[in-house]
């Protein structure tokens, strides 16, 4: 048996590192290492006359071009990956015996891919969906995958009802409109026959479905899992990813015009910070439940549409992950990857979640389809670091060659190896838990109160976040045709809070219906009592969770966001340098937007080179704007229309503008109505030179990341 030293943050480097090439200053080959003369013309009989068959290099090349292709993921197809490490900060082993949660000193190596739900591989990153949030990591025991989502519930309780569930919300079959959008007739259709969906409803038309960074967004297992200690003892754990750059979301409206600057948006930030050193980092945080307590919640643990409220039992953080090198290539292990819920290591074992059952089935099975067969854990973004020995043989595209004639257990030939292992020696063991109930199709009655956590998301946002949520409603409502499905929504949404039913009926111009009204024959099993499928409420230990809101999710400082200086010919390199200097010192990063390309000429006669033309950004792109004088670079972009739409619009999306000398003039022109300018704490002027107060004031202003007590007036902004 091999013996490998356990795992440090380098281990899966050194792996990967063994099928990593790099073909610089290489001379060109065929795949069979042959050297090639003349890659420029194929084969002919003469030089106009037809290429001959016996063209192999030709052959060689197109017929692997020929097949690039693999299916891409049925669902979280469009995706972006990192590698990283994860660090315990001190050992856990009173809740669980996991190698990697045992000692600080060890970095355990983590591959991990953030993606899109609906949409197909080149869609938009800004999509209003669930991201997925999948964690790959190597351990000394083996991979444990933790394949999760930014949101800590979801649509459906049962597995049997996922592929409707996708079907509902994918293009539509007959002309695969609309891409990456749930913003259409089937996907509500499905919902408004679904009562269970409404909680996961909530998050979804909330700004975490639009985050600002795939950095800055929570993670979570969504299931009940448990956690198992050395001694056998069983204990129910949440896992939360809390990011240390704080939760932060853009808006809608953003969202629709980043899809078209830069549909790559988040894909590149993830990109460019790990590029720029400014690793992305989360804490990892654990909720346990003792097993005595698992029936003392309002709620059943094991459905996946409810959560434990942070107020009942408090998130523990227990070790952090950071993203620190980015995939070498997209292909090989961004696409390649193929996580699986069922990847466990001893110390983790599963709930009887039915969700989570039914994805226990389905990873490996997709990967067979997408990634070709049956070895596809032997792709090095998916080998294990600790060492594989089995009987597996054969199959598609086998690397592994296992000498010897034995491939069976038990066998004596081979001395009786591969062995299988005792507990105490590492060997997995499945937690023994007690089953005793009759086979049926079912759920437990627990499972029907699908309103009041719902509501409790809903009166724990903040009022503009609860604004976003009907704006997002009636805009997604509003794409649906079918008046009767319309109804439908409104009549559930009206079961969590008829305010904000009628709120969103108003944009509809419907009415809510006086009751709900769900054709229950369509929802129940065929020979079921439609009253034993009645949603049912139950009054909540916990009506409010702060912690659901991102309001409450600010951290100090602005590292790593992104501010435009927007400046022409003749700007006041004085205060360009003072606010470069301010800002680079608070982490962020100032980029130099003008009216054109090239170099900006400055009041002083010196040379600074422009970032971005208005022509190849716009504020969208950009997390605040600063607009320095002098009188010649503010009269050029005051003519500017550009210029002026990217004021307004970084005004109406509630960003921190500041201004100087006469960049002052800017926002006086541009920004709409003045009276409320003088308390607007996102607005900062300085009518002389760039202060130490002026530009601490702007920092902390695009700390608070929007201000959003000039929603309800910015939005009255044409732009
Ligand atoms: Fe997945 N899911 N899922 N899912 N899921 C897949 O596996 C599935 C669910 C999640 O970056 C597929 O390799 C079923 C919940 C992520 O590669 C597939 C059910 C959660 C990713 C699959 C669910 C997730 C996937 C498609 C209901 C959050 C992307 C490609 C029973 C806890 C992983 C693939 C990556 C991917 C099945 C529900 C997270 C088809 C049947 C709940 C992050 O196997």
């Amino acid at each position: 048996m091999s013996k490998k030293k356990p795992p440090t943050a380098n281990a899966k480097q050194a792996d990967l590192a063994m099928f990593t090439q790099d073909d610089a200053e290489q001379t060109l080959t065929t795949d069979q290492g042959l050297r090639i003369n003349d890659d420029q013309n194929s084969l002919k009989v003469g030089t106009r006359g037809p290429t001959l068959l016996e063209d192999f290099i030709l052959r060689e090349k197109i017929t692997h071009f020929d097949h690039e292709r693999i299916p891409e993921r049925v669902v979280h197809a469009r995706g972006a990956a990192a590698h990283g490490y994860f660090q315990v900060y001190k050992s856990q082993a009173h809740l669980t015996k996991a190698g990697f949660l045992q000692d600080p000193a060890i970095k355990t190596p983590v591959f991990v891919r953030f993606s899109t739900v609906a949409g197909s591989r080149g869609s938009s990153d800004l999509a209003r969906d669930v991201r997925g949030f999948a964690v790959k990591f190597y351990t000394e025991a083996g991979n444990y995958d933790l394949v999760g989502n930014n949101m800590p519930v979801f649509f459906i309780q049962d597995a049997v009802k996922f592929p409707d569930l996708i079907h509902a919300v994918k293009p539509e079959p007959h002309n695969e409109i609309p891409q990456a959008a749930s913003a259409h007739e089937t996907f509500w259709d499905f919902i408004s026959l679904m009562p269970e969906s409404i909680h996961m409803i909530m998050w979804v038309m909330s700004d975490r479905a639009i985050p600002r960074s795939l950095r800055m967004m929570e993670g979570f297992g969504v299931h009940t899992f448990r956690f198992i200690t050395a001694e056998g003892k069983s204990r129910f754990v949440k896992f939360h990813w809390k990011p240390l750059l704080g939760v932060h979301s853009v808006v809608w409206n953003e969202a629709l015009k980043i899809s078209g600057q830069d549909p790559d948006f988040h894909r590149r930030d993830l990109w460019e910070a790990i590029d720029n050193g400014d690793f992305p980092e989360w804490e990892f945080g654990v909720q346990i439940v003792e097993e005595k307590d698992e029936h003392k919640f309002d709620f059943d643990l094991l459905d996946p549409t409810k959560l434990i409220p942070e107020e009942l039992v408090p998130v523990q953080l227990i070790g952090k992950m950071v993203l620190n090198r980015n995939p070498d290539n997209f292909f090989a292990e961004t696409e390649q990857v193929a996580y699986h819920a069922g990847h466990v290591v001893p110390g983790i074992d599963f709930t009887d979640d039915p969700l989570l059952q039914g994805r226990l089935f389905s990873y490996t099975d997709t990967q067979l389809i997408r990634l070709g067969g049956p070895n596809f854990h032997e792709i090095p973004i998916n080998r294990s670091v600790a060492p594989v020995h089995n009987n597996q043989r054969d199959g598609h595209m086998r690397q592994t060659i296992n000498k010897g004639h034995i491939s069976y257990t038990p066998n004596t030939l081979g001395g009786g190896c591969p062995m299988q292992v005792g507990a105490n020696a590492g060997g997995f063991v499945t937690y023994s838990e007690k089953t005793d109930a009759a086979k049926v199709r079912g759920k437990s009655k627990k499972f029907f109160d699908h309103f009041s956590q719902a509501l409790m998301f809903f009166n724990s946002q903040s009022d503009w976040e609860k604004e976003h949520i009907v704006k997002a409603l009636q805009f997604e409502l509003g794409k649906v045709e079918t008046v009767s499905v319309r109804e439908r929504m409104l009549g559930i949404l009206a079961q969590v809070d008829k305010l904000l039913a009628e709120r969103v009926a108003k944009g509809l111009g419907i009415a809510v219906p006086a009751k709900l009204d769900l054709p229950l024959n369509m929802s129940v099993p065929a020979d079921a009592d439609p009253k034993d499928y009645q949603p049912k409420r139950v009054d909540k230990s916990v009506t409010v969770s702060p912690a659901l809101s991102i309001a409450n999710k600010l951290v100090d400082g602005i590292k790593t966001r992104k501010i435009a200086i927007l400046a022409a010919d003749g700007v006041d390199d004085a205060a360009v340098t003072a606010m470069q200097k301010a800002l680079k010192a608070a982490g962020a990063q100032s980029k130099i937007v003008a009216p054109r390309g090239g170099n900006l000429k400055s009041a002083a006669g010196t040379t600074i080179p422009i970032d971005f033309s208005l022509l190849t950004t716009s504020s969208v792109m950009f997390d605040a704007v600063f607009i320095p004088g002098t009188a010649k670079s503010v009269a050029v972009l005051i003519s500017d229309a550009d210029a002026q739409h990217f004021i307004n619009e970084a005004f109406k999306h509630c960003k921190t503008i500041a201004a100087s000398g006469e960049g002052c003039q800017l926002i006086e022109r541009f920004v709409v109505g003045t009276t409320e300018k003088d308390n607007d704490p996102g607005l900062i002027v300085s009518s002389d030179v760039v202060t130490r107060e002026m530009t601490a004031e702007f920092v902390n202003a695009i700390a608070s990341h929007r201000h959003w007590g000039r929603e309800m007036r910015a939005l009255k902004i044409p732009a």
